[in-house]
């Protein structure tokens, strides 16, 4: 297995420019230049997108190619379209503002200057079904990178996809794949984390938070990218070795287990007890019936 996992990694590694195949090349190029923003709005020079490559990012694959813009629909679309074109795996999309910012079931995402928007595509090989898994491998990532920049903090996991510290929600990720027969084509993962966004919207003021915040100054946004491409590269190749050291990961970062809670599946609601999540990333719940019921991503959500 550790021979095919190197082998596999060896086939994906890409040294920050856009490599042999000129076709893909310019097709590449004719997205970046139908995604364009209004002029003025994009960063960059002399109106071409900037790509970033970031030298002191110590990670084999995510980042290595960086399309950054000041201010997007939503990076997951544009993400998406590259990804249609042929963009490697490790790509990363991000803008410092989104107009469209999506959640889940086409939730609005909060996502004004100040925090951190970024998607990453993926191309991981696997049956279709792994969407739950991934999205709590990125909450995962989340999670992981704020402890590592801030020991004393103490974020969790909220199933299926929110990072929270203190029950408030500080990120959110979102998956979408193009599936194809069997496999998944590409996966876009999108993630937005409030950084340094210091005040929300009545609707959100309560439930969300931000690292500046809970830590009481200004973070750099920087700093916290390269933690969190970091964590999700090694989280990552954890999934692809199948190790049982992500759900470990995942179960001991969970802020639901042992919680009493109520899922809406369809219009029905339940009340139960939070027992597990399994090896598809779905919530094990035991009911108040008695009965056990596991509920997958698609399926439900947390509703109080
Ligand atoms: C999510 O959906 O949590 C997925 C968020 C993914 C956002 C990233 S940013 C980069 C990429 N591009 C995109 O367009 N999206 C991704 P969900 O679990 O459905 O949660 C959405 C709910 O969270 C909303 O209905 C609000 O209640 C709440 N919310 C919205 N904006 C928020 C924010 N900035 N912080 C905390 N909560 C927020």
């Amino acid at each position: 297995m550790k021979k095919e996992l190197r082998k596999y990694w060896n086939s994906k590694l890409v040294h920050g420019s856009l490599t042999g195949n000129s076709r893909k090349k310019s097709s590449l190029t004719k997205i970046f230049q139908e995604i364009s923003s209004p002029p003025g709005e994009r960063e960059g020079v002399r109106g071409k997108y900037r790509r970033m490559t970031s030298p002191t990012l110590d990670t084999r694959v995510f980042g290595k190619k960086i399309y950054s813009y000041t201010k997007v629909e939503s990076t997951n679309e544009i993400a998406y379209r590259l990804a249609e074109h042929g963009a490697e795996e490790g790509t990363v999309v991000i803008a410092g503002e989104q107009t469209k910012g999506k959640g889940r079931a086409d939730h609005y995402w909060f996502s004004p200057s100040g925090g951190l928007w970024l998607s990453l595509i993926l191309r991981p090989l696997t049956a279709s079904s792994s969407i739950s898994r991934l999205s709590l491998l990125g909450a995962l990532g989340i999670t992981a990178s704020i402890k590592r920049m801030f020991p004393l903090l103490s974020p969790g996991i909220r199933w299926p996809n929110d990072a929270v510290i203190n029950e408030k929600k500080v990120g959110g990720v979102l998956c979408r794949a193009k599936n194809g027969q069997k496999k998944v084509v590409f996966l876009i993962m999108g993630i937005g984390v409030n950084v340094n966004i210091g005040e929300f919207p009545s609707p959100l003021c309560f439930a969300a938070t931000s690292l500046k915040r809970e830590t009481g100054c200004r973070v750099s946004g920087e700093a916290f990218q390269h933690f969190l491409l970091g964590e999700l590269e090694r989280l990552y190749f954890s999934f692809l070795g199948d190790s049982p050291a992500l759900l470990t990961e995942i179960r001991l970062s969970s802020s639901l287990l042992g919680k009493q809670i109520k899922v809406k599946i369809s219009q029905e609601e339940f009340t139960g007890l939070v027992q597990d999540i399994d090896e598809e990333g779905r919530l094990v719940l035991r009911l108040e019936s008695g009965i056990q019921r596991r509920i997958s991503s698609e399926e439900g959500y947390i509703s109080g």
